[in-house]
């Protein structure tokens, strides 16, 4: 049994979060790695698990963490990130009292200086005169957070341990194998955990360079075998009085945290810190690991993260949506998310089937995320669409090993199965892009009866 004193030890020292700490989302540069779901709108505001959107992660992980004050860095200001952050949130953050808040800062909303965020770390510094205001009201460290990763992670304990160690900068760090180690930050570390080298997305000799004996983190020797690096999460706490000799003074042309500011901070002396996070945390930011993540939510018995957890619920947009209905129809393995309806015949098999969805007469899905519908439609608005295809899948669909991005309507009868087998293509005039061999079906296209991708 843990010790109930040392537990009232710790508790006494824990963070106020909510008054020191300011949630930094960094919410997308170009989007061109989860491009075309990032075609019309914001990368936070991507759909996901059937009635969630990307930006409910971190800000559901600062809310069950009590940090609620947050921005959220994004290159475009969308309308359906806005709304979604506004009705979701802000009538809940912080409570009646509290001062919190879940806010947009676009690249685009400073005209005097460049119009767009050139990276992670020029986000943040084109920022720094209204985050000044934030550390004039007691904010002590920045939380920086990226807006595509899925996990759960209680920051409290991340942010003492930063305070504890007295460092600049803490990396939230877990251990990697070797096929994943070059696409991240990887480091090495001392008995402490102070980071003794950095280097962002080593290749070669330079990534063997960086494997290290992970048994010093407490893995097995087996696991510490198959995963011999450091890798960091992207995920960051900074002292805020740190920051701007960072930003401006230290390294004013630097446009990364990745590949400059953290290296770069490390290699002048600055106390750097790795914090250890073991449990389950995807970067969801390419459309093959988006689309693995979706469908690995419909994992049972014990699927590697879980949305129905009583004691750190991921939340969204109140909705007010009808139960969903499944007529005479076979689904397995499948999540269904609100209001949805799926018609007599279907058969569905291992799929993300998204708010307001209409699976018409028939259809056969296998392996398919399916982002449903903004708005039920009337039948007049439906008329006014050519071949007046409403939103969903038509009858006798098939459709496999694909995305299909929100408001789309798929005619009667159309195969999405990549008969071909091609992995890349762009026929964004035809409705679509395949990446990776998976079909993604852009937002609000219309697929014409009979079609076959
Ligand atoms: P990457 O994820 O490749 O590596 P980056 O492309 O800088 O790094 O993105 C980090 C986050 O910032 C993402 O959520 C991205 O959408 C967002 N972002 C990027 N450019 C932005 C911009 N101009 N404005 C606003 N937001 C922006 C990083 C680290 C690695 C680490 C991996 C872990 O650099 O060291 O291993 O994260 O995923
Ligand atoms: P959700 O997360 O529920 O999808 P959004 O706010 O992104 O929420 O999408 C629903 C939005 O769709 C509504 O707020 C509304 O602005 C928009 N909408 C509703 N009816 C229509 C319509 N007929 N045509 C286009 N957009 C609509």
């Amino acid at each position: 049994l843990p010790d109930p004193n040392a537990a009232e030890d710790f508790a006494l020292t824990l963070p106020d979060m909510s008054k020191t700490v300011l949630g930094v989302i960094l919410g997308g540069g170009a989007g061109s790695r989860l491009y075309p779901l990032t075609k019309k709108r914001a990368k936070p505001a991507v759909p996901l698990g059937a009635n969630y959107r990307l930006i409910d992660i971190p800000v559901s992980n600062c809310i069950n963490s009590n940090v609620n004050k947050i921005y959220v860095l994004t290159q475009f200001n969308s309308a359906s990130l806005n709304r979604h952050l506004s009705q979701a949130y802000n009538a809940n953050v912080g409570g009646y009292t509290a001062r919190g808040f879940v806010e947009v800062l676009a690249a685009s909303q400073r005209t005097e200086s460049k119009a767009w965020f050139q990276g992670t770390a020029d986000a943040v510094r084109q920022y720094l005169w209204l985050f000044d205001a934030a550390i004039r009201d007691g904010v002590e460290d920045f939380l920086i957070l990226s807006g595509d990763h899925l996990y759960r992670m209680n920051y409290q304990d991340f942010v003492h341990r930063h305070r504890m160690s007295n460092a600049d900068i803490t990396v939230a760090a877990l251990p990697c194998n070797e096929k994943q180690a070059s696409a991240f930050g990887l480091m090495k570390i001392d008995d402490h955990g102070k980071i003794l080298e950095f280097a962002e997305k080593p290749n070669g000799d330079a990534l063997k360079a960086m494997q290290v004996d992970t048994t010093v983190l407490g893995l097995d020797p087996a696991r510490a075998a198959q995963e011999p690096y450091i890798a960091s999460m992207g995920i960051y706490v900074l002292k805020a009085s740190a920051i701007r000799q960072l930003l401006n003074e230290s390294f004013p042309d630097a446009n990364d945290f990745g590949s400059e500011v953290i290296p770069g901070a490390q290699a002048m002396g600055k106390h750097i810190q790795a914090y250890l996070f073991d449990g389950y945390w995807e970067d969801i930011g390419t459309i093959e690991a988006f689309y693995s993540s979706n469908l690995a939510l419909t994992d049972h018995p014990n699927p590697a993260f879980s949305f129905y957890d009583r004691d750190a619920p991921i939340y969204t947009m109140s909705r007010f949506l009808p139960p969903s209905k499944v007529q005479d129809a076979e689904v397995r393995n499948s999540i269904l998310g609100d209001g949805s309806v799926i018609r007599a015949g279907c058969r569905i098999n291992h799929s993300v089937i998204g708010l307001r969805s209409l699976i018409s007469e028939g259809c056969t899905v296998d392996d398919a995320l399916i982002m449903g519908s903004d708005y039920y439609e009337t039948v007049d608005e439906c008329a006014l669409v050519p071949g007046c295809l409403p939103m969903g899948l038509g009858p006798g669909c098939t459709v496999r090993k694909c995305i299909i991005d929100k408001n789309s309507r798929i005619g009667a009868d159309v195969q999405i199965i990549n008969k071909e087998g091609v992995s890349e293509s762009n026929r964004e005039n035809e409705g679509f892009v395949i990446k990776d061999g998976i079909v993604v079906v852009i937002k609000d296209s219309i697929i014409p009866n009979n079609t076959i991708i």
